[in-house]
């Protein structure tokens, strides 16, 4: 049975990724800094499958490569790793951007998901298979007005994605992004520092996606035939066209 380490499992895209995984009968360790909504998660996915729940901040290094270097012995190879974990801090003009807000994006989006892969790519190199999924966003494709270091963090997250599957060819392991245009979560709480009705607004007026359907092209992705990778999917909903042309009635 595969073992799927996803991070960012506590809301969102990776939660609906664990519910998911759990149909498919995965061994899961389910990742985030709230422990106890990871430990709701595990009671309610733990009779269909193994769960382990796994409490970091990926910022922490020391806290990351010791988390998943001493993973139990059923739980030790990883063959999925879904880097999810992730947010956008602050919508703002360069010139008025907060310092903390630029360190959370660059240290969790960027350095956190080179942590996590850093500690779990040894494993998969020795057993010569793995699956590493990384999520960008369609901000890591284009730039939008008062987007910039989130989208800087995400053109990362893509420029990280090709260079681990040029590094990484040959070595069984398949590499691969998926970056979701507007999706439901708490995303924009989080982007609005807990502003919810700002945050609601930012999905009014169209049919945004849900979680549940970047976790279900999740899934699709990593149940191909080992033989198919796929390196790199852009997904948006029908309303959306760019960051910015989106169809509100
Ligand atoms: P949510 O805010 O719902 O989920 C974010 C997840 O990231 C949470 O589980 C959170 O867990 C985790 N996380 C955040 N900071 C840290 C940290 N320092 N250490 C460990 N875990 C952390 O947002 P989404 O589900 O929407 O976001 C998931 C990913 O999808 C992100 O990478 C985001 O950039 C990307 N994305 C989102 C889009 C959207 O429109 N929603 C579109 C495109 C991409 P906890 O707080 O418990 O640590
Ligand atoms: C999330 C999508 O357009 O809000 O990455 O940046 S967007």
């Amino acid at each position: 049975m595969k073992t799927a380490l996803i991070t960012g499992a506590t809301s969102g895209i990776g939660k609906e990724t664990a519910k998911i995984f759990a149909e498919e009968g995965f061994n899961l360790i389910i990742c985030g800094r709230r422990e106890g909504r990871l430990n709701e998660l595990k009671e309610e996915l733990h009779k269909r499958t193994e769960v382990l729940s796994l409490s970091f901040d990926v910022r922490d290094k020391e806290e990351v490569f010791k988390k998943i270097e001493n993973l139990p012995p059923d739980f030790s190879n990883i063959d999925i790793l879904i880097n999810n974990a992730g947010n956008a801090h602050g919508l703002d003009p360069i010139q008025d951007g907060s310092l903390e807000d630029w360190d959370a994006m660059m240290d969790i989006n960027v350095k956190g998901l080179l942590y996590v892969s850093k500690a779990v790519i040894p494993g998969m190199i020795k057993r010569k298979s793995g699956h590493i999924i990384n999520i960008g966003s369609t901000a890591g494709k284009e730039v939008y007005p008062n987007g910039n270091v989130y989208c800087a963090s995400k053109h990362a997250v893509d420029a990280i994605n090709k260079g681990m599957r040029i590094d990484l060819n040959g070595k069984g392991i398949r590499v691969g992004a998926i970056h979701p245009g507007l999706v439901e979560t708490e995303f924009s709480e989080v982007r609005f520092k807990g502003d919810t009705e700002k945050a609601k607004k930012v999905y009014q007026g169209f049919e945004v996606l849900r979680p549940e359907d970047i976790a279900d092209i999740i899934r699709f992705v990593v149940t191909r035939p080992y033989h198919v990778n796929i390196a790199d999917l852009i997904v948006m909903c029908t309303a959306q066209a760019t960051s910015t042309i989106v169809d509100k009635q």
